[in-house]
């Protein structure tokens, strides 16, 4: 049965698709338009929802990735069949790997056609079946209100992720009556009584606990109930790979995130914690350290981990206590939990651990090759951006001033790849800006990162969206090449890159731009830049010995070569 109502007026699939959004209360679609969905763009003329076109779908792909990360409602975006929809599986894959609930919508070829390999036909269910959380393709416009609503529970239920929805074009002109399935909310699952017991037992006989925060189903609300907990059981508390807006970096509990190139004090400590808290996140491959930091399947440290969905427990790393829970309904709970005593027995070694991450974060005397020092760059910021600035990201070496230096203070501040996913900066920092524009965005990309998704940089321009750009330019590919020199050390080989004056980039696509050779010049030029109103790319020249806050390339290779 199809969800038929005589009271509702036929409308055509394209129409039915946007009064679902609408029901949704969905605001925003990132797009690349293609013919295959003209009803749907035609739809969306009557519509409030604000269409952002988009110059690349992997580019609108990670827009809508970026909303799903700040509102935890699925990111929508649309684009156009076989080409379309394979730029977009960049951004499907950063949703997957992130867990960011996402609703792509694909043009499709006509019912009558497929399985001829007609113009640009693709299979989606096939293409997208292990990249997607869910991809199907809706045949009957009666299904449509369903199928959405599906799409969107799925997005957001469990562990968060991505769903393709292919419309066969001729499908999107035919009609149906059928009335709007209701708004979903993502389902809630929350730890037992017995549950919270066991773990409330187990803090008060632990010596050395740690907590390790990371995933999504986060909110503001849910982040402050947990510096709460924190504070009151002086727990340390570690911040999964680019998911460090779920702590204060000031809190006193802070002891540094848990991603490339961490802390040693910080990795030395987990060792020999005797019981890891693990709230939202799976301990994947880069926070594990190769997965090297636990013992699979049975950590010799007693493991409590909490996660919104069954499969993620137990999938790597047998736990001593499963909790299948959100984030947000777990940090509910743990107000229940007493307190310990006035000083639990790690209280000091928590006070430790967070003047040794304040010193460690600490970009005062961190010099590198060259007259451009971004530990400077980051120092002003540290004194210039608000709280809430939002700070965006690619991948790249250049992204390590960011995790250490840069102490995020808010929940919704980070828009970051754990996938790794280059390019990803800047088509973030326009969503976010688009979704919050009384909000200052910061997005940091590597010469090679930028030239991922810079097309954005019109998209924009085009929406007049102040966004400030630190382009790092070391002309090359920085992390590879010290990939390169720790393992063929001297054999430079397709790392190098010649580069545009990216200041004029900025100018000829009416926006601002910078170039700045020296530590002192840049702050005078972050003024310009954010005074000017307009996106805005700082071309920061770097020396490419600078490889890391800490080696250079010299020493990296001599080092090399001394071990052959
Ligand atoms: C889409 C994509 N392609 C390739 C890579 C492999 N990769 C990781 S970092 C990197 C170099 C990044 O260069 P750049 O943005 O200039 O930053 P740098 O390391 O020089 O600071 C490459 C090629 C990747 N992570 N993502
Ligand atoms: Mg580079």
């Amino acid at each position: 049965m199809t969800n038929q109502n005589s009271s509702t007026t036929p409308k055509t699939g394209g129409q039915l698709i946007v009064e679902q959004l609408v029901a949704q209360e969905a605001t925003h679609v990132f797009c690349v338009p293609g013919e295959s969905f003209l009803a749907v763009l035609d739809a969306l003329v009557d519509s409030n929802i604000d269409v952002t076109v988009c110059r690349q779908e992997g580019g609108a792909t990670m827009m809508a990735d970026a909303h799903g990360k700040l509102t935890g409602r699925p990111g929508i975006c649309m684009v156009t069949r076989g080409p379309g929809a394979s730029n977009a599986l960049a951004g499907i894959h950063i949703a997957k790997q992130d867990s960011t609930p996402l609703v792509l919508f694909v043009g499709q070829i006509e019912r009558g056609m497929r399985e001829r390999e007609a113009f640009q036909e693709m299979d989606y269910r096939s293409v997208f079946g292990q990249a997607a959380k869910w991809a199907t393709e809706i045949d009957d416009p009666a299904r449509i209100p369903e199928i959405v609503s599906r799409a969107f529970h799925v997005a957001m239920s469990g562990r968060p992720g991505p769903v393709v929805i292919a419309l066969p074009e001729d499908m999107l002109v035919e009609s149906a009556a059928v009335a709007p399935a209701p708004q979903v909310q993502a389902v809630e699952s929350g730890p037992t009584t017995d549950q919270m017991a066991d773990l409330e037992h187990r803090l008060s006989k632990a010596k050395s606990p740690v907590a390790i925060l990371g995933g999504s189903r986060w909110s503001p609300h849910s982040v402050a109930q947990f510096a709460d907990f924190a504070q009151r059981h002086q727990i340390p508390v570690t911040a999964s790979f680019r998911r460090q807006m779920l702590f204060d970096h000031d809190h006193p509990s802070y002891i540094g995130d848990l991603g490339l190139g961490a802390n040693p004090a910080l990795l030395a400590r987990l060792q020999k914690a005797d019981l890891i808290l693990l709230i939202g996140g799976r301990l994947s491959e880069i926070p594990s350290q190769a997965y090297t930091l636990l013992d699979i399947p049975v950590p010799e440290q007693a493991l409590v981990h909490v996660h919104p969905d069954t499969n993620e427990l137990g999938r790597v790393y047998a736990p001593s206590l499963a909790i299948n829970a959100s984030p947000s309904a777990f940090c509910a709970a743990l107000a229940k939990v007493p307190a310990s005593p006035a000083t639990p027995p790690w209280s000091q070694e928590t006070t430790r651990l967070h003047d040794n991450y304040l010193a460690w974060s600490d970009p005062t005397g961190v010099t590198t090759p060259g007259t451009l020092q971004m530990s400077g760059v980051m120092a002003h910021l540290r004194k210039v951006l608000p709280p809430n600035a939002i700070i965006t990201n690619g991948a790249g070496n250049y992204a390590t001033w960011i995790h250490r230096f840069h102490r995020f203070k808010q929940y919704g501040t980070q828009l970051a790849p754990t996938s790794g996913s280059m390019g990803y900066g800047l088509p973030a920092a326009v969503g976010a800006k688009r979704l919050q524009p009384e909000v200052p965005v910061i997005c940091f990309a590597g010469d090679g990162c930028f030239m991922m998704h810079g097309q954005e940089f019109a998209t924009a321009v085009q929406y007049n969206l102040p966004i400030v750009v630190l382009l790092v330019d070391n002309g090359m590919y920085g992390t590879i090449r010290m990939h390169q020199e720790k393992f063929y050390p001297g054999r430079v080989s397709a790392t190098a890159l010649k580069n545009p004056d990216f200041a004029a980039y900025a100018k000829a696509f009416g926006g601002h731009g910078e170039r700045v050779e020296k530590t002192e010049d840049f702050a005078d030029a972050f003024e310009r830049a954010t005074q000017s109103g307009k996106p805005a790319i700082i071309h920061l020249i770097t020396d490419p010995e600078a490889i890391t806050p800490t080696t250079t390339i010299s020493q990296l290779r001599a080092n090399a070569q001394g071990n052959q």
